[in-house]
């Protein structure tokens, strides 16, 4: 198949785009390299050397063989171009990752709260229209989040997308529906994966497109079977207090003795999954798409939940690092439980990896290897929900 790769030079996307070449698929990459910029923003670098696109294409060349093409252009803002690419690749399968993702940098100010949601918004937007306007019928896969679902429970699991309501009619007889997941956003990044979902909804409605959301917990780890292949494929390790996601953060603050800084009590409960995961669910989205006229396809992507304190708890036990309760800077419940439904995917054939399964050690080994590239006073969050001085 023939895969459009949005946002393929991130985390998340670089790893994705090797796992789909290795599989066969014809890959091209489309990134406008913002990610970098915002490391220059913040002063900080990724604690792994990852190399500059055109190298890291080229060496995979060598190491496989196989051939992946790569175009620096902005979604959210070079319309034109996107279409012409849309016309020529004519792709079967876009897979977007190509938004803004860290929660505390969405908060940071009035200014990155706007870039967020004009970059977030307009990529999304942007790639339907051009789907529209290109008459091609290729099928989009786009990252959202389990964020969109806020992180409570009324008891029962959070389902794939849909929630099943009754409504009492004039009559006063139920009516039974579907809608979509009540939206409950916890940051303006988190918001904009909500409206995303309407956009897939109406485009989805109206001109028939072909669309799977992943709503995808927190990924943890840093390496795959394919970056592993040459130190010059190494993925991205974001361990800064806005871009860094707390279990890697846990996992390296260890190795690099510096205290597990826990957000309040960390009774905060969160969805996780290994990024090996990640890719291999990509894999199965891109080969299983809805059919024409079926409704906008949603996936829980997520192995396993964990509270914020046991994981500390669990990686101090491992390997002696202590605990600091730092004052949480978001505004969030300080303890709630989560029950996720993700049957979906395993249905597909999807094979978790959980957290027992040893790969933390390569994370801790991958921290302490480039542990001389960490600066540590780039690890406390500084974004603040709020007026750090009120409450
Ligand atoms: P990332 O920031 O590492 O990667 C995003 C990539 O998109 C970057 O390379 C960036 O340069 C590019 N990009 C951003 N805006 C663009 C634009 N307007 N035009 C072209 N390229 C653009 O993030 P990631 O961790 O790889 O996340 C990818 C997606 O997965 C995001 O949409 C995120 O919301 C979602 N997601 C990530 C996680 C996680 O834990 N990392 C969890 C759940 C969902
Ligand atoms: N936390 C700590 N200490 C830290 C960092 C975080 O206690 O040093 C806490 C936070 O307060 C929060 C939880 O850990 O309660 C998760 O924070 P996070 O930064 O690991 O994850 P989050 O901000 O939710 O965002 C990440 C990705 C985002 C994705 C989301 C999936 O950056 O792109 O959408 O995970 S989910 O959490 O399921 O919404």
């Amino acid at each position: 198949m023939r895969v459009l790769i949005l946002g393929g030079d991130g985390f998340c996307g670089w790893p994705s785009a090797l796992h789909l070449s290795e599989k066969g698929h014809d890959v091209t990459i489309i990134d406008n390299l913002s990610r970098r910029n915002i490391d220059n923003e913040l002063e900080v670098d990724s604690l792994t050397p990852i190399r500059p696109m055109n190298e890291r294409i080229k060496v995979w060349q060598e190491v496989s063989g196989k051939t992946i093409s790569f175009i620096r252009l902005d979604v959210a803002k070079e319309y034109g171009a996107l279409l012409a690419v849309l016309r020529e690749l004519k792709p079967h399968s876009i897979v977007h990752f190509a938004e803004q993702r860290a929660a505390p940098y969405s908060m940071k100010s009035a200014w990155h709260k706007r870039y967020t949601v004009d970059n977030n918004l307009n990529a999304t937007n942007n790639v339907l229209a051009a789907i529209v306007e290109s008459e091609i019928d290729a099928h989009l896969v786009h990252l959202g989040t389990m964020g969109v679902y806020g992180y409570g429970t009324a008891g029962a699991k959070i389902p794939e997308g849909y929630l099943s309501v009754k409504i009492e009619d004039e009559q006063g007889n139920l009516v039974e529906q579907e809608i979509l997941y009540p939206a409950n956003p916890g940051s303006i990044y988190h918001m904009t994966k909500t409206q995303d979902q309407l956009f897939f909804a109406f485009y989805n409605k109206n001109d028939k497109i072909r669309i799977t959301d992943l709503h995808q917990g927190i990924v943890w780890g840093t390496q795959t079977s394919q970056t592993r292949k040459d130190e010059r494929l190494i993925n991205r390790f974001d361990y800064d207090g806005d871009y860094g996601t707390v279990l890697n953060r846990f996992l390296m603050q260890a190795a690099v003795g510096y205290p597990l800084t826990v957000h309040g009590t960390g009774g905060q409960t969160r969805a996780f999954i290994h990024l090996q995961d990640t890719v291999q669910c990509i894999e199965l989205a891109v080969e299983n798409p809805p059919q024409k006229g079926e409704r906008v396809c949603i996936y829980n992507q997520m192995t396993e939940t964990h509270r914020v304190r046991d994981l500390a708890h669990m990686i101090a036990e491992k390997t002696g690092a202590k605990i600091a309760n730092v004052k949480n800077p978001r505004n969030e419940d300080a303890e709630n439980d989560l029950l996720v439904e993700n049957s979906r995917l395993l249905g597909l054939g999807l094979k978790p990896i959980t957290l027992e399964q040893g790969l933390m050690d390569e994370v801790s080994q991958i921290a302490r290897k480039y542990s001389s590239r960490c600066d540590h006073s780039k690890i406390p969050c500084v974004s603040y929900w709020s007026d750090p001085g009120a409450g």
